[in-house]
């Protein structure tokens, strides 16, 4: 009979659950958007090269060629396969650069890349300007008009993770809602998610709801247990998180403090951090100011 029961409150939780996700991935069409929302990189394509995984870039493109630099500079593979973890545009000076660079060295099999929550508005104003060709674009996007209809393409067959399996890693924007199988996380959780509040506890253990706001329960990733370890980004606030099964590599670049990477695997083996200091404060935050571009 108690078996019975647990079956039965099994059933129901994972029907729950089914609704739940279902509810949150179809009420903004803007997160639906991805064919493929699960990537899996196998070591056939990336072989015996360094990977190397780079926080938010948002257009810091003179920075990221410098970590790649530095990077280069750090292992003895001369080639890098670069992991971008999402928000590579907007709000910094050079988003197209960064696009262009990305998407010819995807078409060369050298990098990956998830979708960020930035690159989701991206999508919701590109999705906008189809329906309405008058549609006037918010003075932060207006850099999108040298936008072509190829590169929003690019943008919208990004993937929310990626797995690595031969390094036992996975790579998110935003995080992962501990004890929920990747497959069934949230999209939203996927991009948006920065703390995790462990607040339902059913017969079968605790449930843990994502949020996006830092205001209630704790950093997710001091709650994931792996047995993957998560690269992430989205979270310059708490800035670089180092935890056992979790790194946080969102240190601000544009707003002025630094562009952070990992470099992992390899013929050596090799696991570091890097990071280099942004060229200036490209970005002011809250008060949405683009300041201008560096001179340097
Ligand atoms: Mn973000």
């Amino acid at each position: 009979m108690a078996a019975l029961i647990f079956n039965l409150l099994s059933s129901a939780r994972d029907t729950l659950q089914l609704l739940l996700m279902q509810m949150k991935n179809s009420t903004p069409s803007l997160f639906s958007s991805s064919a493929l929302l699960h990537e899996v990189v196998t070591f056939s394509q990336i072989g015996d090269r360094t990977v190397l995984i780079v926080g938010d870039i948002h257009g810091c493109y003179d920075e990221l060629q410098e970590l790649i630099k530095t990077a280069k500079e750090s292992t003895i593979d001369q080639e890098l396969y670069l992991v971008c973890v999402g928000d590579m545009l907007n709000k910094g000076p050079k988003s197209k650069k960064v696009l262009v660079f990305l998407r010819d060295l995807m078409d060369r099999g050298m990098a990956s890349a998830v979708k960020g929550n930035h690159e989701e508005v991206i999508l919701k104003h590109y999705s906008c300007l189809c329906k309405d060709k008058d549609y006037a674009l918010p003075r932060r996007y207006t850099y999108l008009k040298e936008f072509e209809d190829e590169d929003f393409a690019f943008i919208k067959s990004l993937p929310y993770s990626i797995s690595i399996p031969h390094l036992n890693i996975i790579i998110v924007h935003a995080g992962l809602v501990p004890g929920i199988p990747l497959h069934r996380q949230s999209i939203q959780d996927l991009c948006q998610m920065r703390n995790v509040e462990t607040n339902i506890r059913f017969p079968w253990g605790l449930v843990s709801t994502a949020h996006r706001k830092p205001i209630r329960g704790v950093a997710w990733a001091t709650k994931w247990e792996g047995p993957q370890h998560v690269y992430f980004g989205h979270d310059c606030r708490r800035g670089l998180q180092q935890l056992p099964f979790a790194t946080g590599l969102d240190t601000g670049c544009v707003y002025g403090d630094k562009l952070t990477g990992v470099l992992l695997g390899g013929r050596s083996g090799i696991h570091t951090l890097l990071s280099v200091p942004a060229r200036c404060q490209h970005y002011a935050g809250k008060q949405q100011v683009l300041l201008e571009e560096c001179s340097t």
